[in-house]
């Protein structure tokens, strides 16, 4: 619910008349294109259950991110095995819009 939401408002504010030039000079490369980035940090919470991992971690430039504490979907959930609370973690991740979710999570 919570993407899907992100993802119409992201739609809402790229207007119509841009869009359709963006579509025309890149098709696919929009506001809400898949970036991926690597990150580091510090897992504060975990639901293993929903595979939602909650991480406090340092910038990722490659998806223009400052530092922030925030809570990431296990794709896939089984990632989180091997993490537990307080652990220190190097990360992959992508996101699209407003909905981020880790790729691959070790212990650093
Ligand atoms: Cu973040």
């Amino acid at each position: 619910m919570k993407a899907i939401a992100a993802c119409l408002l992201a739609f809402a504010l790229v207007p119509t008349v841009a869009s359709a030039q963006a579509m025309k000079d890149m098709p696919g490369i929009l506001n809400t294109a898949m970036k991926t980035g690597k990150g580091v940090g510090v897992v504060t919470a975990l639901d293993s259950k929903a595979a939602k991992v909650t991480i406090k971690h340092g910038p990722i430039p490659a998806v223009g991110w400052p530092a922030m504490t925030m809570t990431f979907k296990s794709t896939p959930p089984a990632l989180l095995r091997n993490v537990h609370v307080g652990q220190a973690v190097a990360f992959d991740m992508r996101t699209k819009g407003m909905d981020a979710e880790v790729t691959a999570i070790q212990p650093r």
